[in-house]
């Protein structure tokens, strides 16, 4: 492809579900910058920590770009005639259910949509499910119930035109930052707004919050059952829009009675003037708007707490009205993309029914296709388990880990490295799942790949490439149709560029769609590649129907292409037989998940400066120095009663595995829970990959994994020894139980920890650093256990090496800086040895702010010179005023030290 070098190309955030606006430019240098796209409706300029650091992770270091079959190096020819005639084969063989796709809402609308027409219309199976069944299922079968489909009613302005804001589940401050920060800015413009968290655990989200509520693990169902009963007992009911267009009104409210306010206050852990003044304040605000997030989807009880959310919207008439709804984010850029086109296993494409015949007849007839799905596919649990009972014999992943990120993953890795034909479609070469593949297909990556993406509030925008694919790195959707082409299938998959798939996408879901379908932007049917081209940012439904289809009275007149409509079900009209939106009956349910020898509940999720299995960020030294190895966190009074101290390194362990961590004592965790980040993989840590510990444990209804709910227990790692090192070059294997490898400027941080004390820290050290003929320096201190250990070429530190008996003291940040000086002296090279920051150089601290590179301690020293106010920090640091996403953490740092000086 020709790459304009002056030109700044308008494109997509490929993290998360707010789906940001991106401008990219490519310098004659070859050096990438992004910015935000002042003009994109989702982030109008704003980008978070990681959208700004999007140049720095597309180096090519440890991409794939050639296909493999076998280890071997091969051509694509070979690849996918493999591929294919493997696949043909076990259809033959085995039948077409004897074959399974597992993709992700990572790949572009276009990837997806060819790759569920392949299964589902050609292959004959329903066996395709994604990662999203780990993330949006319960909100997808919770919409499903109330609405008759998988519709998100509201739009991101609602969240700023709100009065109420509850959000539940959801750490929106680090997993939707740009939304995080839009909502700050209305509340800073309109101080009545007011934000309610519902949250085990008081994350940083709550700095934005009037009231959290620390709820007992799953307590949610409780809450708003509990929610909609007082709305009855209060008269606080919208009762015209309950009589119009609802049903089932009363069996749910009948059920939601079933706890009085003290049966909520013991089923939440919530006392009951929390209860009563959240609740009034709901009762009382007719602009509430509730978010949720995968504190309520990833639950054994996920697709109950939605609904009962959605009965309490439904109960006050507050939905489709400018500032309200209940509004499910979005985890990953295309997890919305990928429901339109029915990636997953039990649905169809645009928003069809797999159950339905009629729907069955329509898509085959649309895709001239030699079969159709009769039943519904595997679940991404179900089908893992059948990979492991031999069930399916060719297994094709793409764009997703899930050896990491897939419940019970010690299984799912054993049930992969069994199966008898494994194809992995990634950009990297060495993931904990892709070296298991028999055959690896490259893909293009983020800046090669042209597309579409939809976000959370329906926005459907364009990623556009504006870089060249590397080696012989090529598109999913080529690589798809290449399969589905060689497997026979060469009519239906000639596309030969995304706009004609989007176009085919886009015709099938206005095809004899009288309105009876919500996913409709059928006037971009055969779009032309020009116009996909310069495609801009817009919502559905998009329809080509002639006006007032007594659907849609809100969309009003006939679309236009470029035009947005927005909300759905104001006036009702809702996609179920009879047009009103189910209430659904829900009871609360208590299931105690502990016992004596699992007592504490493990919560998992996300950190602000990583993303997911760390592919992307992990490339980057300036978001990986936030936190830069796994950890846990604890409340004081268990980690007292565990006999835990902070920095020890803890074994965590459930009935299906175990992980070494660092401990990391907080109030802000509740007492008999702890929480611990999913990201660390094998590539980072020794034993951190956090689901090798949880359970495949689901939703009855959605079929997605509780992994916020896992009993297990913890223990102090006997450590006689801890390290800390840095090093120019990444060391191929380190001899240490526990160690966490993050990148920095220079080089790489290391953290260690060892059951024994190494006989000889000098040769272990010179292994890590892979350096023997250098200078090495040592101090050794028999007495108190104290090693470092330093080795030099010429005037350049090669690695440092920091052993102690307890938790290294060092500071991280002066050691990492160390690899980048010139120590020209003796005397400058001998005082890495002493480990101490020169006296003229404070230790900045952890770091908070990754775009300025701002530690704790140097946001501490302002705050005691008088800085009181994140704004005076901005000023005296810059910490917090680029992508905004420490803020919230410069205003904890502020309140701490405030009250210290107080007391
Ligand atoms: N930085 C960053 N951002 C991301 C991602 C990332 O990897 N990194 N991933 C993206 C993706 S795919 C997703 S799905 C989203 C996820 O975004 P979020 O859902 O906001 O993130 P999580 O940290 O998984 O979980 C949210 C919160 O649920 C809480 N929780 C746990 N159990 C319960 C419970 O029983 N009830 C309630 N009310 N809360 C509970 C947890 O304490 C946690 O703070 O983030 C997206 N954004
Ligand atoms: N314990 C616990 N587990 C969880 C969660 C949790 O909260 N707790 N959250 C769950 C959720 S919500 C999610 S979404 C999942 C995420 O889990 P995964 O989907 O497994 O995570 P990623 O690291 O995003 O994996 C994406 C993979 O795709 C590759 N890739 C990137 N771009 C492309 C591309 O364009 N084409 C191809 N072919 N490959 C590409 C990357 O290199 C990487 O290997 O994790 C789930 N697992
Ligand atoms: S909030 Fe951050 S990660 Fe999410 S899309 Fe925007 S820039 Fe990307
Ligand atoms: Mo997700």
């Amino acid at each position: 492809m020709e790459i304009d070098a002056a030109r700044e190309v308008r494109t997509t955030c490929p993290y998360c579900g707010v789906g940001c606006g991106v401008l990219a430019k490519v310098a004659a240098d070859g050096q990438v910058s992004v910015r935000g796209d002042p003009d994109h409706p989702a982030n109008f300029g704003r980008l978070c920590s990681k959208g700004s650091a999007l140049a720095e992770t597309i180096g090519l270091d440890g991409r794939l770009v050639h296909p493999e079959i076998h280890d071997r190096r091969t051509g694509w020819n070979e690849a996918l005639d493999l591929v294919a005639s493997t696949f043909s084969q076990t259809i033959a063989e085995h039948g077409p259910d004897a074959i399974a796709f597992y993709v992700s809402g990572q790949l572009l609308t276009e990837d997806y949509y060819l790759a569920n027409k392949l299964m589902k219309g050609f292959i004959g199976s329903a066996n395709i499910d994604t990662n999203s069944r780990l993330c949006m299922a319960s909100s997808v079968a919770g919409h499903r119930r109330a609405f008759g489909a998988d519709t998100v009613p509201g739009t991101y302005e609602d969240l700023e035109l709100a009065d109420l804001i509850v959000l539940v589940g959801s750490n929106l401050a680090w997993c939707h930052p740009v939304l995080y920060q839009r909502i700050a800015a209305a509340r800073e413009k309109r101080p009545e707004m007011k934000v309610v968290l519902i949250d085990p655990r008081r994350t940083m989200t709550s700095d934005i919050a009037d009231m959290h509520l620390a709820i007992a693990p799953d307590g949610d169902v409780a809450l708003f059952t509990g929610l909609l009963a007082w709305l009855g007992q209060h008269n606080a009911l919208d009762r015209a829009y309950i009589t119009a267009h609802t049903t089932g009104f009363g069996q749910a409210l009948f059920a939601a009675s079933a706890l009085d306010l003290a049966g909520v206050a013991a089923a939440t852990g919530l006392s009951e003037d929390e209860l009563s003044r959240f609740y009034s304040l709901f009762a009382a605000t007719a602009r509430t708007v509730t978010v949720y997030s995968q504190g309520v989807n990833q639950s054994s009880s996920g697709t109950d707490k939605v609904n009962a959310i959605i009965n309490c919207h439904l109960a006050t008439g507050r939905i489709g009205k400018p500032g309200t709804g209940p509004f499910s984010v979005t985890g990953q850029p295309n997890a919305m993309g990928g429901r339109e086109v029915g990636g997953m296993a039990n649905m169809l494409a645009a928003h069809m029914e797999i159950d339905d015949p009629g729907h069955r007849e329509r898509v085959q007839r649309f895709w001239s296709a030699p079969a159709i799905a009769g039943k519904l596919g595997l679940k991404a649990v179900e089908m893992f388990q059948a990979v492991a009972g031999g069930r399916i014999k060719a297994l094709w992943i793409m764009a997703t880990n899930p050896v990491d990120s897939m419940p019970d993953a010690d299984a799912v890795e054993a049930a992969i490295k069994a199966c008898p034909f494994v194809v992995v479609s990634d950009v990297l070469a060495g993931t904990d799942t892709i070296r298991h593949a028999h055959v690896r297909l490259p893909a293009t990556a983020w800046g090669e790949k042209d597309g579409t993406v939809t976000n959370s509030e329906r926005r459907i925008s364009r990623q556009r490439a504006f870089l060249a694919a590397p080696g012989e790195a090529r598109p999913d959707w080529w690589i798809v149709a290449e399969v589905a082409r060689r497997m026979g299938f060469g009519e239906a998959f000639g596309h030969v560029t995304p706009a004609e798939i989007f176009g085919e996408h886009a015709a099938l879901s206005g095809f004899e769609n009288d309105g009876a379908r919500d996913f409709d932007i059928g006037i971009y049917a055969g779009i032309d590649g020009e116009e996909y081209e310069a495609l801009a940012p817009f919502q559905w439904p998009a329809s080509s129907r002639a006006a007032q289809s007594p659907r849609r009275p809100e969309q009003g007149a006939r679309a236009v292409r470029g035009s947005s409509t927005t909300r759905f079900f104001a006036n009702g009209n809702f996609y179920t037989s009879d047009g009103k939106a189910r209430f659904i009956p829900i009871r609360a349910s208590t299931d105690t998940r502990t016992n004596p020898d699992f007592p504490l509940i493990l919560n998992t999720g996300r950190i602000r400066d990583h993303w997911h299995t760390m592919t992307r960020t992990g490339k980057s030294a300036r978001l990986s120095q936030h936190i830069a190895e796994p950890f846990v966190e604890i409340h004081p009074a268990d980690a007292q009663h565990h006999g835990i101290g902070d920095a020890d390194i803890v074994r965590i362990s459930s009935t299906r595995g175990e992980v070494l961590v660092r401990a990391l004592i907080t109030p802000r965790q509740r007492r008999g829970s702890v929480f611990a980040p999913m990201h660390w993989t094998d590539q980072f840590a020794a034993r951190g990959r956090l689901d090798t510990l949880t359970a495949p444990l689901v939703d009855p209804v959605s079929g997605q994994p509780a992994l916020k709910h896992v009993a297990v227990r913890i223990e102090k790692f006997a450590a006689k020894a801890f390290g800390f090192a840095v090093t120019r070059h990444r060391p191929e294997a380190i001899a240490a139980d526990y160690w966490a490898v993050a990148r920095c400027k220079g080089g790489w941080r290391i953290e260690l920890a060892f059951a024994d004390d190494a006989a000889d820290w000098t040769a272990f050290a010179s292994r890590l650093f892979d350096a023997s003929s250098v200078e090495m320096l040592a101090y050794h201190d028999r007495d108190t256990g104290q090693h470092r250990i330093a080795a030099f070429d010429g005037e350049r530190l090669v690695g440092a090496l920091f052993v102690a008996p307890g938790p290294v003291a060092v500071s991280r940040g002066w050691a990492t800086e160390q690899l980048e000086e010139v120590h020209a002296s003796q005397r400058e090279r001998f005082r890495v040895v002493a480990g101490r920051a020169g006296a003229e150089r404070p230790d900045a601290g952890a770091t908070v702010c990754s775009c300025f590179n701002v530690g704790a301690n140097q946001i501490v020293a302002e705050v005691a010179a008088g800085c009181t106010t994140v704004e005076a920090i901005g000023g005296a640091l810059k910490a917090g005023t680029n992508c905004g996403s420490c803020r919230s953490e410069i205003r904890a740092i502020i309140q701490a030290n405030r009250v210290q000086a107080a007391e």
